[in-house]
């Protein structure tokens, strides 16, 4: 078959953010702007002749052609093999674990996260290496330096193949495997978990809801919660992944997983909730009436950790990203075990977990995973905190307050701006960058500012550094206050404000986070000037 090579010219807007190449539906469809992109990933990976690439996405609309694309594509580059989910369906955490199974040379992921779906809403695009995991900035940058010089890109002139049927096939030179999506995730978890334990707990009186949100994780958890290990039907809810979510936002906080949150906090709760996202790598857990933050779900599991059959040995280490709060630290302490500090972005956990100094680690963002795979991984995370409650006999509120009464409670909040014009972000961080030096020393909200800074990481394993990755006002006290731009948004800027207070004195620890955090929250509106420069009063999203 005839390699066509197709004249193109570069778009300036492909530089890949926190997670990805993230744009509109309509961005995506313009003509050829998929292909560059995917050309500039192939460019990148010049070593990836007759290797195997593992391609799936999150069932969002136009998932399905962006398959028959890049395959063509990936056959015309000289991929040797692509492992493609039945459907064009793959998990984030799964793409993870079958690069690892099959020693895959990399994977092609097709998701925009927990951003909406459906023609008039977002798409995205990302490229995992070899070790499973997020590409790392020195890739993504190629990435983007091969797209803004781009000529031409290279594609086959053949009709669509056929991915809803398990089968082997050749696409000209080019093994294509559809295979079963959720296979090889599926014997990985029941590898590391205890699934007979997990069974007993289903057998018995306990009883949880699992939220998929319409999105990619309903076939994972219908298969391992209630085919494998027996909880009962209708446990698993929005579990047929849809075009468009079912119009709604698959993003696992209190706010767009709103149902579920109403059920676990209503008369009829069940003993434990959960949702995941888009993508299938974001987890949220809820207890009866209780809601755990992120933060505290990684500190509660890394105390917890010799519970989990898996990590029965203990952790080597763990990490979490700057904004995430210290809770996970004061752990390691304890534990004796190093924790480091990255910035937002899985990608920034890659080194630490392959030169196997990190064995958890975690994201304020509602993502939480350990070393099995490369990336976050939503079902991970509930069958970690099952496994938990099966082996201690405690409700998810016991274990998370009696971690409070050892460790502290680390209250915590983050408020989002989202959608606010580039300029004003833009214009708040430059502002802000330049006062922080004035600030040091300073009492704001009722503290001394002991330190300032924009923070900046140098990788321990290849001494790479990322800077600009976010503006922190470091307290006397131990509280936090951080501003950082996000990286995955698609319109405009969204700005996040992060804070933080450590507060040791058990009788204080069953407050209002917005209460308690409400002077630092105060400061945070009045540095950044928010409703000044924008005319927001209030956050569009709090978690
Ligand atoms: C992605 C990244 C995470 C990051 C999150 C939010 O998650 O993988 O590491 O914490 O975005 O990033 P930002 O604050 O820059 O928007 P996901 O689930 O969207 O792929």
């Amino acid at each position: 078959m005839a390699v066509l090579t197709i004249p193109t010219q570069a778009f300036p807007d492909q530089r890949p953010g926190t997670s990805g190449l993230r744009k509109k539906v309509s961005v995506f469809q313009q003509p050829h702007y998929l292909e560059n992109f995917v050309q500039s990933i192939f460019a990148a990976i010049p070593d990836r002749k007759g290797k195997t690439l593992v391609l799936g996405g999150d069932g969002r609309f136009f998932n399905r052609e962006a398959i028959q694309i890049i395959l063509r594509m990936a056959a015309a580059n000289g991929w040797g093999k692509v492992m493609v989910g039945r459907g064009g369906l793959l998990s984030t955490p799964a793409v993870s674990a079958i690069i690892r199974a099959h020693h895959a040379h990399g994977g092609i992921i097709l998701s925009a996260s927990h951003n909406p779906a459906g023609p008039h809403h977002d798409f995205g695009i990302k490229y995992n290496i070899s070790n499973g995991g997020p590409a790392p900035e020195k890739i993504t940058d190629a990435i983007w330096a091969g797209s803004k010089s781009i000529q031409s890109y290279q594609t086959l002139d053949t009709a669509d193949v056929d991915i809803d049927h398990d089968g082997v096939f050749q696409l000209d030179d080019m093994t294509v495997e559809i295979c079963d999506p959720v296979r090889d995730y599926a014997e990985l978890m029941a590898r590391i978990f205890d699934f007979e334990t997990l069974r007993r707990l289903f057998n018995g009186n306990f009883r949880m809801r699992f939220d998929a949100m319409h999105a990619i994780t309903g076939p994972y958890a219908l298969e391992i919660l209630e085919n494998q290990l027996g909880a009962p039907a209708g446990t698993v809810v929005n579990g047929i992944p849809l075009t468009d979510f079912g119009g709604g936002h698959p993003d696992p906080n209190l706010v767009y997983a709103k149902s579920l949150a109403d059920y676990l906090f209503g008369e009829e709760a069940p003993d434990f909730g959960a949702a995941s996202d888009g993508d299938g790598d974001r987890n949220m857990i809820l207890g009866r009436q209780f809601f755990v933050t992120p933060s505290d779900s990684l500190a509660a599991l890394a105390a917890n950790a010799t519970h989990i059959p898996g990590y029965h040995g203990g952790l080597k280490g763990v990490a979490r990203s700057m904004p995430t709060s210290q809770a996970v630290d004061v752990v390691a302490q304890k534990l004796g075990i190093p924790h480091y500090e990255t910035p937002t972005g899985w990608k920034f956990f890659g080194n630490l977990l392959d030169a196997g100094k990190i064995t958890f680690c975690g994201e304020e963002s509602f993502g939480t995973g350990s070393d099995h795979v490369r990336e976050k991984d939503g079902l991970w995370a509930v069958l970690a905190w099952l496994s938990v409650i099966a082996a201690t006999g405690k409700s998810v509120a016991e274990i998370v307050t009696r971690h409070w009464q050892e460790f502290g409670r680390h209250y915590y909040t983050r408020h989002d701006y989202e959608g606010i014009p580039a300029s004003a972000g833009e214009e708040i961080m430059a502002t802000l960058t330049a006062q922080l030096p004035v600030l040091t020393g300073q009492t704001l909200a009722g503290r001394i500012v002991q330190t300032t800074d924009d923070f900046a990481y140098t990788d321990p394993i290849d001494g790479s550094i990322s800077s600009h990755q976010g503006l922190r006002l470091l307290f006397s006290d131990g509280a936090r206050l951080v501003f950082r731009l996000s990286g995955t948004g698609t319109e405009g800027a969204t700005l996040r404000i992060y804070h933080e207070h450590l507060e040791q004195d058990a009788a204080r620890q069953h407050l209002d986070p917005q209460r308690v955090l409400r002077e630092l929250i105060a400061l945070g509106k009045d540095l950044t000037r928010i409703e000044k420069l924008t005319g927001r009063k209030a956050p569009t999203v709090i978690t």
